[in-house]
């Protein structure tokens, strides 16, 4: 383990309030992903084993294709559970308002922590710690633990697998370091199977799913040049195959993944003429965090997402705009 990898003030502050507080609420950011999950349950779990109440909690649930996580079982939401909480925790999210229901008011009798790797986290709470540097929160919480001395078993380590897993793509994005894979090869030696944990991630999709891309692929386009690649989810792709919001996960991949393209841009159609889009940047000097930041959203620098007021067409047009004079 790297010497001192969490900042020692947040370390001594987060010690502290583990050493005094017994009820703890674990939460992170609506569509939760393998790393909001994984963080969250991770942290939950080693809390409940180190003697305290802890529960895991999202404003969207659990969704099905991560109700196979250790831990999974008690995990609640939407509905808020009956607190007091003695301290609240919110991992993996990017700003206050992408927790839903969770109560962020400040409260010192419930103090805040905001454990997280976006780089425009406003740092919001009252025990922070952000490093961007982070491919996942995952890693984060695997260095607190230890640094924290709270206990590190199986299951805890494939929650941490899947979700440094999950935020690297396989442990293939740039945000992979050296540090990434030996805090992947620590969590190995801690009980996790890559080989299962890989396959319950990437090979367990609904047969729905198919029907989704049937219904989605065809709207695929390339602009500037091939420079741009982009998918349309309208509202009815879902109504027709049946889908969740759950099965846009990595959809964006079939576009980036084409040769040529540097920047990949899903919108889906939301209630209210709004527009969900999701944005890749395959090259380093294409900060897409920064464009998602000037239509309201987040994310990092590869990448980001931004939720849109406006006719689906002009959205399109406004962001298609903006990424051109980025390119
Ligand atoms: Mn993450």
């Amino acid at each position: 383990m790297p010497k001192a990898a969490v900042p020692s003030d947040f370390l001594k502050r987060f010690r502290a309030l583990v050493k005094e507080g017994r009820r703890f609420l674990v939460a992170s950011h609506v569509r939760p992903d393998g790393d909001a999950y994984g963080s969250t349950l991770a942290l939950t779990l080693s809390l409940r084993k180190a003697g305290k109440t802890a529960t895991a909690w999202n404003p969207d649930g659990l969704s099905e294709r991560f109700a196979w996580l250790p831990g999974a079982a008690g995990f609640a939401g939407p509905k808020l559970p009956q607190g007091p909480w003695d301290v609240r925790i919110v991992v993996d999210t990017a700003s206050p308002d992408r927790v839903g229901d969770f109560p962020l008011a400040s409260d010192p009798a419930s103090p805040v922590v905001n454990l997280d790797h976006h780089g425009s986290n406003p740092g919001f709470g009252d025990c922070v710690w952000v490093d961007a540097a982070r491919a996942a929160c995952g890693e984060m919480v695997f260095d607190l633990l230890r640094e924290a001395d709270l206990p590190v078993d199986r299951d805890i380590a494939s929650c941490l697998f899947v979700a440094i897993s999950t935020d690297t793509g396989s442990f293939r994005f740039s945000n992979t370091r050296a540090a990434t894979l030996r805090a992947a090869a620590e969590l190995l030696d801690a009980g996790a199977e890559a080989g299962e944990l890989s396959r319950m991630i990437w090979e367990n999709e609904p047969a729905r799913r198919l029907a989704f891309l049937r219904e989605i692929l065809p709207t695929a386009r390339f602009e500037e040049g091939g420079k741009v690649g982009l998918l349309w989810i309208r509202s009815e792709a879902y109504a027709r195959s049946g889908a969740q919001p759950e099965d846009t996960e990595g959809v964006i991949d079939f576009v980036r993944s084409v040769a040529g393209v540097v920047v990949g841009l899903v919108f889906e159609e939301a209630p209210g003429e709004i527009v969900r889009v999701s944005f890749r940047s395959k090259d380093p000097r294409v900060d897409v965090a920064k464009l998602a930041v000037r239509f309201g959203g987040g994310g990092h620098a590869a990448a980001a997402g931004a939720r849109i007021s406006g006719a689906p067409a002009a959205v399109e047009r406004e962001v298609l705009a903006a990424v051109k004079a980025a390119l």
